[in-house]
């Protein structure tokens, strides 16, 4: 019989061959049709389902809320500069995306790993912490350098307001608050900030709307989808950052000397 060549390349997700290009099966008019959004499409190309509304408004609100933070953020700052210093717009947005990671937005995936992993062996909160502390390990989703006891972050807030409304269970929430009010015990900025926040919603979700198996949990959370959110999210933001200085026409940036602590 007829033997197939090894394919170079395996491909799951979206197919192009047709009249017309299907995400996940679903094709493009369906898409359209139906009144799918983005968090239909990214539930189609990520995770290979469709999933029910509140999920996929959740994952477009996760969206909304970190597509940006203003400028003075790490990445926004350095796609700041480099448009500034006369480059183009894929450029100026991949170096602001270069900064996201553990300290700066990158922190959802070690986020959801370590609040399930504390969680489900039944951790308290002061063992999981002190247990990070003796590793040497932040908490991710912890921490904030504005946000504090007495200045919550809004977008923490929406987030949980919007699980409690519509996700059966927010079980791993509840866990990262707990650990929150012991880590706020020792610092007033030790809150859960918006990706400790998306970490423990997403296993909420993950757990919770039965469209996952275990096993495809634990995968999605050993591979790290979560910090995708992000990604995908301030991209928004540094594109609109970098059409803003071109709009401003705004010089090469130097940082200024009394700025720095010149130091022996
Ligand atoms: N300490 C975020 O630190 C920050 C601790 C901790 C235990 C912790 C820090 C951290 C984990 C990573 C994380 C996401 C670097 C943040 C984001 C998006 C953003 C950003 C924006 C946006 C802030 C002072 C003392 C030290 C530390 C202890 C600090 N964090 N202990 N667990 N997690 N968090 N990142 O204020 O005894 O003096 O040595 O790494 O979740 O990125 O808006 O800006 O939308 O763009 O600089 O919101 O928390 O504090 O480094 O001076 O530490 O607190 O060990 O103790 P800070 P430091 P000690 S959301």
């Amino acid at each position: 019989g007829k033997v197939r060549a090894p394919t170079h390349i395996i491909s799951t997700i979206s197919d192009d061959r047709g009249e017309e290009p299907c995400y996940a099966g679903v094709p493009m008019s369906t898409i359209i049709e139906k009144g799918y959004g983005v968090g239909d499409v990214i539930s189609l190309l990520w995770f290979k389902r469709s999933l029910p509304r509140y999920c996929t408004q959740f994952i477009e609100i996760c969206v909304m809320l970190c597509a940006d933070h203003g400028p003075c953020v790490s990445g926004a700052h350095n796609t700041i500069v480099t448009a500034r210093a006369g480059k183009d717009l894929v450029s100026s947005l991949v170096s602001g995306l270069l900064t996201i990671g553990p300290r700066f937005g990158g922190a959802i995936d070690d986020a959801a790993r370590y609040f399930k992993d504390a969680c489900d062996r039944g951790l308290t909160p002061y063992e999981f912490v002190e247990g990070m502390k003796k590793k040497g390990i932040r908490v991710p989703g912890i921490g904030h350098r504005i946000k504090s006891r007495d200045n919550r972050d809004k977008r923490v807030q929406l987030l949980q307001k919007y699980a409690h409304t519509h996700f059966p269970s927010v079980k791993y929430m509840e866990y990262a608050v707990q650990v929150e009010t012991y880590t706020l015990s020792k610092a007033n900025n030790l809150v859960l900030n918006v990706d400790g926040a998306i970490g423990s919603l997403f296993l909420d979700l993950l757990a919770g709307s039965g469209m996952f198996t275990k096993a495809e949990i634990d995968d999605i959370v050993d591979i790290g989808y979560l910090n995708g959110l992000f990604v995908l999210a301030r991209s928004i933001g540094f594109i609109g950052h970098t059409f803003d200085q071109k709009r401003l026409k705004q010089p090469l940036y130097r940082h200024p000397w009394e700025d720095v602590l010149y130091a022996k």
